[in-house]
């Protein structure tokens, strides 16, 4: 059965009267000892939710899961870049249908597959709408899925795409710039879909300040996704936890 209703990280993300910071960890950005800092720095400052996953993993997503779990109590949900990303370890997913894209395998393919092991393994599932939005370079997740982004100057297919996420009955929605965009999602069209939908809003991809965040976060977004930033600078944590 698929875990609903209270005590879900769901519940707290529905709640959109409070920003929230979400801290991406790939399993391959760290080692043993940047793992433990990274822990320690995490508990003194913590975010809201901790996401594991990547495009590509060369490590055990396991491994991160379990030490994150038991270092911490922060809610660890899977950000699954493919199959071999679940684990009955974490305490959720965010079960991502690539909305942005045309790909049967990434919309619903992958699901039917993930299906029977998530129902089995009782961790929250919140499904999460997942929208590409292009600035230019090509993202790991274009090139992974074989999709193309929504144009970043294009504000009325990502307005219509949002929209149609949340009458297919999505929970929430995710704006992707891709892992270590030179630029985030463009506040612009942040907005546009703001005014459209009700639907709790991510908005991840190259988000190296908390002047960035704040601006996302004027702009409509609820949470915000870091990763790279804080892979190469741990103390960044404490600047994002500030800004709650
Ligand atoms: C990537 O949105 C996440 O899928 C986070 O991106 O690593 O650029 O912060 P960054």
């Amino acid at each position: 059965m698929v875990r609903q209703g209270m005590n879900t990280f769901y519940e707290q993300l529905k709640d959109r009267s409070k920003k929230r910071v979400a801290l991406l960890v790939d399993p391959d950005g760290y080692d043993n000892k940047s793992l433990e800092e990274l822990i320690e720095k995490i508990n003194l400052y913590p975010p809201d939710l901790l996401l594991v996953g990547g495009s590509i993993l060369f490590n055990p997503i396991e491994i991160t899961i379990t030490a994150l779990k038991l270092g911490t109590r922060l809610p660890v949900f899977i950000f699954p870049g493919n199959l071999y990303q679940l684990s009955d370890r974490a305490d959720g997913i965010l079960f991502l249908s690539l909305i942005s894209g045309r790909n049967p395998e990434f919309l619903i393919g992958n699901h039917v597959l993930a299906a029977p092991h998530l129902g089995r393994s009782g961790i929250e599932v919140i499904p999460t709408g997942y929208m590409l939005i292009g600035n230019g370079k090509t993202t790991s997740v274009e090139y992974m899925s074989n999709t193309s982004p929504i144009p970043g100057d294009k504000p009325d297919i990502a307005v219509a795409t949002a929209m149609a996420g949340e009458m297919l009955g999505l929970k929430s929605l995710y704006l992707e710039a891709g892992s270590g965009a030179t630029h985030s999602v463009e506040p612009g069209i942040i907005r546009s879909i703001r005014k459209s939908i009700s639907l709790p809003l991510a908005v991840g991809g190259g988000i190296r300040s908390t002047e960035t965040a704040v601006e996302l976060f004027n702009a409509g977004a609820d949470m915000i996704v870091v990763g790279n930033a804080v892979e190469k600078d741990p103390g960044l944590i404490k600047e994002f936890y500030q800004l709650k």
